[in-house]
């Protein structure tokens, strides 16, 4: 019998990890995943995976740790051997870097250092995924590709074009299939709260059953090319299989301004958001991303990916997906 393909995932609680995990499990692999200590319950995206009677949830193992503690980083990748490293883990929020800039230099820049370092030292044939972002073009005008220059527009941005530079410097030093996404927003029902689609699809829901009235927010005019995560994780784990490592953009190639997205949301639930939506200052970034729209041709002509779901639908998914949970939904079932 062949030995299953062992991955590691930092960030395996967040929504991309989350996903990660359940689809690789459903492939067969043995799936590691590093979690930080937390006082309260963090893995509320993934305990379903232990539960799910479809999924053999006994093949997914959980380590704490942080990626910025490279001992330990160096340790469990020693220990594991794992066949594929999806480096997800990051400080992922781009106002929150302005507060906290060198904390999210070391959590999004650094630590990619940490998981480069250790593969190298331990076994250069193991394959690396990072998360890179459409937050490195940040001012750089659209349609943006894998040609596109960088120029990021916060220290999250900053801290990403470090990542994508070491990692294509490991790539072409040691030889090592080290890759990076350039992924575009991807958002879905397990969206962070923080974000502002699901803020947006969050309220929608609660408005509806009347438990809220207002909806605070800022910059309603920046364009933004929204696609679904699930599709994301898909297109990362194909990045890892093709014969030689090479960089991606997965994007969907629309173009749509949150005022857009909050048409979308408030009329599934036949809402008019202009009714509820305010302005608040301290939404505001310093400096915005004014206008991300992908160019994924590459990924679509070597990978064969294609992003299928567009903001319309994912609207939908997402404002379906928010009322059902408030209607007593389980978790797991999103
Ligand atoms: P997310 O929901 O914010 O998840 C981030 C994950 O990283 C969580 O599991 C978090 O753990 C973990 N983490 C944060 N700091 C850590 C640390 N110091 N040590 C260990 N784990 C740490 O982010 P996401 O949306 O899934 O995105 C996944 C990755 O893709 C991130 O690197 C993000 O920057 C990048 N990205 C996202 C998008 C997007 O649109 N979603 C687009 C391009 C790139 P806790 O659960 O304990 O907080
Ligand atoms: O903001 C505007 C805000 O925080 C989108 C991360 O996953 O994608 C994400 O970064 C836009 C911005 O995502 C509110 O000013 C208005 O123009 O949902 P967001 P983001 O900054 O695009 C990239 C690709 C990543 O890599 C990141 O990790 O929406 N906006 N009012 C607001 N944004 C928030 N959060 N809250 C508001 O109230």
């Amino acid at each position: 019998m062949t030995q299953p393909k062992r991955a590691l995932i930092t960030g395996v609680t967040g929504q991309d990890g989350s996903y990660m995990a359940q689809q690789l499990l459903e492939k067969g692999y043995e799936v590691h995943g590093l979690v930080r200590r937390s006082s309260s319950f963090n893995r509320g995206r993934i305990d379903h995976l232990h539960h799910d009677d479809h999924l053999p949830g006994k093949n997914l193992f959980l380590h704490y740790g942080d990626v910025t503690d490279a001992a330990r980083i160096h340790q469990l990748i020693s220990e594991l051997r794992p066949h594929e490293v999806y480096n997800l883990a990051a400080q992922s929020h781009v106002r929150v870097s302005f507060d906290e800039p060198l904390y999210t230099a070391e959590a999004t820049g650094i630590s990619t250092l940490n998981v480069l370092e250790a593969i190298r030292s331990v076994d250069k044939s193991i394959r690396f995924y990072q998360a890179s972002t459409s937050e490195m073009f940040g001012a750089s005008p659209p349609p943006q590709n894998e040609e596109t220059p960088f120029y990021p527009r916060s220290p999250y941005g900053a801290a990403k074009v470090y990542s994508y530079w070491i990692t294509r410097n490991y790539r072409e030093a040691y030889d090592m299939f080290a890759v990076n996404g350039q992924l575009f927003n991807h958002e879905s029902p397990r969206r962070g709260e923080t974000f502002v689609t699901r803020k947006i699809t969050m309220a929608v829901a609660r408005i509806k059953k009347g438990l809220q009235s207002e909806l605070w927010m800022g910059n309603l005019d920046s364009i933004r090319d929204w696609g679904y995560a699930p599709e994301y994780t898909d297109g990362m784990w194909r990045m890892l299989q093709a014969s030689e490592p090479d960089d991606f953009v997965l994007a969907t190639g629309t173009a749509y301004t949150i005022k857009d997205f909050l048409s979308l949301a408030f009329e599934h639930a036949g809402l008019n958001w202009e009714e509820y939506v305010k302005f608040d200052p301290k939404f505001l970034r310093p400096t915005e991303v004014d206008e991300l729209i992908g160019d994924a041709g590459k990924a679509k002509a070597k990978l064969g990916w294609e992003a299928k779901v567009h903001p319309p639908e994912l609207a939908r998914i997402m404002v379906d997906a928010d009322i059902a949970r408030l209607d007593g939904a389980p978790e797991g079932q999103f």
